[in-house]
């Protein structure tokens, strides 16, 4: 290999950016609900329950994203929901659902990248599961209507049907000061029974939210979210005058000099960088 042909070689390799990392966002149930409305021949019965559980999310570019991947989810009802719709003399259904959750299909292969468009990004065609319980008891007109159906007036069911796809998985991501926060706002009104979508409908709407703090990547100078040429100026300027560093890169933290992750920014820092950035 000529001299040249090796510059450019080290050229290509420093140039290619190395993507941030994904990171964990868990859900903060005291600020995420869920309803459920249902629907049964024009009388309805709601119940609600906080949401837990965990989004992991990748950005370009933690402190101004422009692009999203979505790696995984995995969201639980905190509660058990219990409806009631009487049609006084007429009849009346009682239904639970237990140990409600619903998750990606299939973490390890992400979406994305999508695009944030003013703080707003959705992902279509998501594949989802569902586990849970659903027990119900149907007495007088709504036992006709599920006849009608094809269905028991009782009767117990797992809500896993295997991988659905979801239509919309949206909302919208904020960071402030490297705090990401997650906003999912849920609006599905469908059929019980889509042969049957006379029988009755479940309205499930509401809020899901999460924030985390996501550090740097060691390396990223420059906090612009990737390792590569860019961050050397940076990283040079860390080491030998960090009062000047602060001050460039007020948003920014001198521990992603740091690189061989010691606790202090010195010579020490320098092999490991270059590792970084030749992605070694
Ligand atoms: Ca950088
Ligand atoms: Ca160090």
């Amino acid at each position: 290999m000529t001299r040249l042909s090796t510059v450019a070689a080290l050229c290509s390799v420093l140039a290619a950016p190395v993507l941030a990392a994904p990171f964990v966002v868990p859900i903060d149930p005291a600020q995420s609900t869920l309803n459920f409305q249902l629907c049964i021949s024009e009388s309805c019965s709601t119940d609600s329950s906080p949401v837990a559980g965990t989004a992991t999310l990748e950005l370009a570019n933690v402190s101004d994203p422009q692009q999203i991947w979505l790696h995984d989810f995995d969201f639980q009802l905190v509660e058990n929901l219990h409806w009631y719709i009487s049609w006084s003399f007429l009849g009346s259904f009682t239904a639970d659902v237990t140990d409600v959750a619903i998750a990606y299909a299939y973490p390890g292969t992400p979406l994305g990248p999508n695009p944030i468009t003013s703080g707003t990004f959705s992902f279509t065609g998501v594949p989802v599961e569902t586990e849970g319980m659903l027990t119900y008891s149907a007495v007088g007109l709504p036992c006709t209507v599920l006849q009608a159906a094809g269905l028991l007036c009782s009767d117990t069911q797992s809500l896993d049907q295997g991988t659905q796809t979801a239509d919309t998985l949206g909302g919208t991501i904020t960071s402030a000061s490297r705090v990401v926060t997650l906003v999912t706002n849920i609006d599905i009104l469908a059929p019980l029974d889509p042969a049957y979508p006379e029988m009755g409908t479940l309205h499930v709407s509401g809020t899901v939210r999460g924030s985390v703090y996501v550090p740097p990547a060691a390396g990223d100078t420059n906090c612009d979210g990737a390792v590569n040429v860019f961050d050397i100026d940076p990283f040079v300027l860390a080491l030998v005058d960090s009062a000047a560093y602060a001050s460039a890169f007020p948003a920014c933290e001198i521990s992603t000099a740091d690189t061989n992750g010691d606790g202090e920014v010195n010579v020490f820092d320098i092999d490991p960088f270059v590792l970084l950035l030749t992605g070694g």
